[in-house]
């Protein structure tokens, strides 16, 4: 994370590499959408990322799994601005992606991990995000790292838009505190062991997240996946009253993302539905929650920038469920560094 910060988004340490946003403020300004495509956690962290560009820019801004775009012979629109995210920066199905949006006269962007991968190559400009050549087959670092250059691009926009000074230093500030919050989390690291044990003899497993959390949800039920091998779904939090409920049962429970913002007493209602089923439910959140079986307390930060510190205890759980169930974290099943084909 200090690596993202160190580089600003579109300055001379870009250069050298993808060559930062290419964009004047001429052109940023004249952005009507941001489409964000990627693949498993690179989609999880650019729906993270959609979110910050909607809320501090105000550019409407989604992502869609680059697997799925591709095949769709998507209309392409001269003012959205495309933006291709992998850790590996090889993954075919974001490169063919990439290509596909050129061939139609798209300008696209990279936020990659390996620097001179095809998909750097490929971008018309974008950014590193400085997650270290170190990275395993499941990626953790590079989530976070890819989230916080989506912050900074989103501050980046909004500065060029309507922005204020002061909401700018608000967000600026907050991603300040981030290294030594999420060094916070990694202290408690031991209880998360304790808990991972607790729920590791589950079958299968719940993940709700609302607006913001959502993506926290996918995320983190697609790292218990990888690792552990427990089935595992995630929810809008919202949409479980439209058939999900019918699953809950004191056999599988639900790790909900309950952050201290404007929705928590929506979120403390879903827990309470869930309760009201017999669920057992391991909250993360800013406070002990009342009816959850037990609560990761995460440090608070700006709300906009909560989905990052959140996402870090569940990849320990996923992590030490893994452990707990004699898995080899570091050649999970079924699963390639990078997907080529
Ligand atoms: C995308 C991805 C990873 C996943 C696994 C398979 O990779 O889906 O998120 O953990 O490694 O590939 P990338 O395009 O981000 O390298």
């Amino acid at each position: 994370v200090d690596r993202v910060l160190r580089g600003r988004i579109d300055d001379r340490f870009n250069t050298v590499h993808l060559g930062g946003l290419n964009l004047d403020a001429r052109e940023a300004r004249g952005i009507r959408r941001v489409k964000i495509l990627g693949c498993g956690t690179s989609y999880h962290a650019g729906l993270i990322g959609a979110g910050l560009i909607e809320s501090l820019a105000r550019i409407p801004a989604d992502a869609e799994p680059a697997s799925e775009f591709r095949y769709r012979n998507p209309v392409v629109d001269p003012d959205t601005l495309y933006i291709a995210v992998s850790q590996s920066g090889e993954t075919y199905d974001v490169l063919a992606a990439v290509q596909e949006l050129k061939r139609k006269g798209a300008r696209v962007l990279g936020v990659v991990n390996v620097v001179g991968s095809a998909i750097a190559r490929e971008a018309d400009g974008g950014t590193y995000v400085h997650a270290g050549p170190e990275v395993c087959v499941v990626s953790t670092k590079c989530f976070t790292n890819t989230v916080v250059a989506f912050a900074l691009l989103a501050l980046h926009l909004g500065r060029i838009r309507d922005l204020s000074v002061a909401e700018g230093k608000r967000i600026i500030e907050g991603l300040r505190k981030l290294p030594a919050q999420i060094s916070e989390i990694l202290e408690s690291e031991a209880d998360i062991k304790k808990l991972a044990e607790e729920y590791a003899d589950a079958k299968s497993m719940m993940f709700i997240g609302r607006v913001r959390g959502y993506p926290v949800a996918l995320e983190a039920s697609l790292k218990l996946k990888e690792i552990s091998y427990i089935h595992a779904e995630a929810y809008p939090a919202s949409e479980l009253k439209h058939g999900p409920l019918a699953l809950i049962e004191p056999a599988l429970p639900t790790v909900a993302i309950v952050p201290d913002d404007e929705l928590l007493e929506k979120n403390r209602a879903a827990l309470e539905e869930i309760k009201a089923r017999s669920g057992r439910i391991l909250a993360v959140a800013h406070r002990e929650q009342e009816k959850a079986d037990h609560t990761i307390v995460v440090p608070k930060n700006e709300d906009e920038l909560d989905p990052i510190l959140m996402g870090i205890p569940l990849q320990l759980l996923a992590y030490h469920t893994a452990l707990a169930l004699g898995r080899d974290i570091d050649k999970p099943r079924n699963l390639a560094k990078s997907v080529t084909v």
